[in-house]
Order: structure tokens, then sequence, then C-alpha cells
């Protein structure tokens, strides 16, 4: 390890209090829910949908930390209009970046129709740089494909393009720029396409949720994501989002519950696990899967490319943790390229570093569990190493994290409210009395 890694660890050890007690104020309360948009009108022919419903017995889906793209309906046809541009876009509080996206966001509108529907689709391009926008899964007439140069001209800055047809499959697919994908994909441009069914499919779910999975390189203090980036991903989000700015998912027990899980990230796929519960996998954005070929899970490979479908029915009631399973995923900007500390002994580094710096104190010796609440300045404009706070105590995993809240009935307010355990519940510190009664030696070293 040379000098200045240790300069800079020692920077991070001296006290990043203000920044962790932000995060703690704003974790809760941000993004105050979808705006679910009206996304259309419903199948006139059969019996009309509830409230929140898009065709009987289906509800619309919920964009964590999102919205829909509104729809006007023009003879018969659903008008929407995307604007590809720039935005100030917040990660989780601590870190925001200029990112490209759709509507002023990323991941851009989800949209949301019926199988049948035509739409009409206009892309206007704010960008510096053309463009082109691909229907990922939807198959359509050729040129209304998106592939700049393949099938269609780009769409130079300033231009307005209108893509046109019917959506003849139902499913679950995404959209994103077919023109410079590296760049722009990499910057945040991307969104979820959702096609429901004219009559339902398989037992109909009383929630449905949209989540796209993303990684970005953003270099601490940096404004921008560097798209450049292969590996070294430090800033990994659900719908753009870092724990604990992401959305948790609230249903009740017995619920039918569907996730449609996208992946659009530049290098990786990510293996989403789920506590508290098992699903099954029961559609690709190549279609539906049989339901004698679903098979139960607790993680959902999800191919950067691809969308994977779940669908469980929770029995227990919780704050479950959900989350990538890839540990580099659930770390934040500080913890890759840390060096290797543990059972280090720096006793002497430690005394004569803190001639110069006070406070100095070698970080990483025991493990980095307690870094993320660690009361130390950060670099502006970035977030710590992980995490967020919990009931217990902290949270040690961000990124790629949001938590399942389960509960026997949903009446508003789950979101912001920790699961309540019945007493005798918790795992907690062993009583040695009991340990001796059961035959385990407390005292025991090896
Ligand atoms: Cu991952």
């Amino acid at each position: 390890m040379d000098r200045r890694s240790f300069v800079s660890m020692g920077a991070i050890a001296t006290g990043m209090a203000a920044l962790v007690k932000a995060s703690q104020s704003k974790a809760q309360s941000q993004d105050a829910g979808p705006t679910s948009a009206d996304a259309g009108q419903p199948d006139a022919s059969a019996a009309p949908p509830r409230a929140n419903e898009i065709t009987p017995g289906q509800p619309r889906v919920h964009t964590l930390n999102g919205e829909a793209l509104p729809w006007r309906i023009v003879d018969g046809v659903k008008v929407g209009h995307l604007v590809a541009e720039e935005i100030d876009h917040e990660f989780a509080p601590g870190l925001r970046a200029r990112v490209w996206g759709y509507n002023g966001r990323t991941p851009g509108p989800t949209l949301e129709a019926i199988e049948g529907d035509r739409l009409r689709i206009y892309v206007t391009n704010r960008l510096p740089e053309p463009t082109a926008v691909h229907w990922h899964g939807l198959i359509l007439p050729n040129g209304m494909d998106g592939v700049a140069g393949l099938t269609q001209r780009p769409i130079q800055p300033g231009e307005t393009f209108m893509y046109e047809f019917v959506l003849r499959d139902p499913g679950t697919f995404m959209y994103h720029p077919h023109y410079d994908e590296m760049t722009q994909i990499a910057l945040g441009m991307h969104g979820m396409f959702i096609v429901h069914p004219r009559r339902p499919r398989g037992p109909r779910v009383d929630r449905d949720f949209v989540l796209m999975t993303h990684e970005w390189k953003i270099d601490a203090g940096a404004r921008r994501p560097n798209p450049n980036a292969m590996a070294d991903f430090n800033v990994l989000t659900f719908n753009s989002k870092a724990f604990p700015a992401t959305e948790p998912i609230v249903c009740a027990r017995g619920e039918r519950v569907r996730i449609r899980i996208g992946n659009l990230s530049p290098m990786d796929h990510h293996p989403i696990h789920l506590h508290g519960l098992n699903f099954k996998i029961t559609a690709t954005d190549g279609g539906y899967i049989p339901e004698q070929a679903q098979h139960p899970a607790t993680t959902a490979l999800v191919q950067t490319g691809s969308t994977k479908v779940i669908e469980f029915v929770p029995q227990e009631p919780g704050d479950w943790a959900m989350h990538c399973h890839m540990t580099h995923h659930v770390m934040m900007q500080m913890g890759h390229n840390a060096p290797p500390m543990v059972g280090a002994n720096t006793r002497r580094l430690d005394r004569r570093m803190s001639r110069v710096v006070p406070d100095y104190m070698t970080m990483g010796t025991t493990g980095m569990g307690g870094m993320g609440e660690m009361p130390m300045p950060m670099p502006e404009n970035s977030l710590p190493m992980r995490g967020g706070p919990g009931p217990f105590s902290y949270i040690d995993m961000g990124g790629m994290f949001t938590i399942l809240k389960v509960r026997d009935r949903v009446v508003g307010g789950e979101r912001d409210r920790w699961f309540q355990h019945p007493p005798g519940t918790v795992a907690t510190v062993a009583d040695p009395a009991r340990m001796r009664a059961d035959g385990i030696d407390p005292d025991r070293r090896r």
C-alpha cells in the first residue's frame, strides 16, 4: 500500500457525522411515492376495471421511486412523448450527478399499456448528440425498432421522431437508446415497458411492482458518472436510487405480489435475492413461462439486457431484505478500492500519523463492517461506504438494497414504520446459565 492510500484512509477517518446524520433524517422521506399517471383506457369489451386497475383485475404497475408515462388518447391511439435530456439526479442524500434520462428522470417513465393498443410515441432529442429509442423485446415492424443506422437514421439534437406500432404481445419489456449505447445507457437512459394482456393470464395479482437495476461509476466528488467504465462500478441502484433512498416494497401476507425486474447495466448481471419467502419466475422479456416449467427460487439472475418477472405470496410478516447478492453491489463508492487491511498491525503507523493528523486511525484492520456509520468526513458529493439506519443498528448494506415490508394488513404508512417483532422472536445475546443447561460451555475458547 502506498503512502497516499494511508493518508486518504486517514482523511476518511476523522469525522463524517454530518453526512450520516443527513442520510438518516432523510432516508425514509425521499420521493413520496410514485405519481401513477392515468395511463389510458380500459378494454371496452370487459367489465370496467376498478380504481387503480388498468384492466379488470389487473392493478396498474407501481414504479418504485418512479412514475408512469401519461398517455393522451387521440382517435383511439395512445399518444406519448419522451424527451431525452440531461438531468440532475439524486442517487441518495449526499450524492447527486448530472445524468441522462427521459422526461426529467432516470429510469425514464414506465410505459404501461394493453395488448392490442396502438401507440404513437414522439421522441424529442435534447441531448448534445444523436440518439434513437429501441423497444427492447417488442415484436414490431422493423423500421420501428430504433436501431440507429440499421432501421432508421439517428435523431439529431433538437429533432423529434415519431414511432408508431401496435402492441402484439403482452409482456415485461424495456426501452433504451440504440445509438452510442455505451455512453447513453451508462448515463441512465433506460426504462421499463409493460404490456398487460387484454384477458387475464395466470392468477391475478394484488400488487405489481417495477424495478430497474443499474450500475454507475461515479468517482467521489465527480459531477458526472464515467460512461467509459468497464469495471469497478461503485454506485449500484434500484430504479436509479441507492439504499437508503430506495422505496420499500409494501404488501400484506397472503397477497399475490409481482415484481418485474429489468437490467440494462453496462456490464453486470444481478442475482436479486429475496428473504422471507420463495418465488417463481413467471416471465422474461421473451414472454410467459408455462406454469409446468416454473421452478421455485429465492434468487433471480437478471442478466444484462433482460427482464425477469417474479411472483410470490408472502406468509411471514416482517421487514425482509431484498438485494443483489454480489457483495460489491451492496457497497458504495468508498469500499471497492480500499487497501486490504484485515489483520494488519498499524499501531506504530497510527502513532506517527497522529502527530500530523489528529485523531488519525487506520481503518479496516478488523474488517469493514462498521465503516458505513463511522463519523468520518467524506469528500463532497459522495456516499458512505454503504448502508443506512435500521431499527436495531446501522444496516451495513447499501446500493442495490431495499426492504420488502410484509404486514398482516396494509393500512398506510407502513413504508415509514419498522416491523414490530412479537416478544421472544428476535435473536439476542445468549444467557450463560441457559447455555450451561443446554450443555454449551460459555467459556469455550476453541
Ligand atoms: Cu448486482
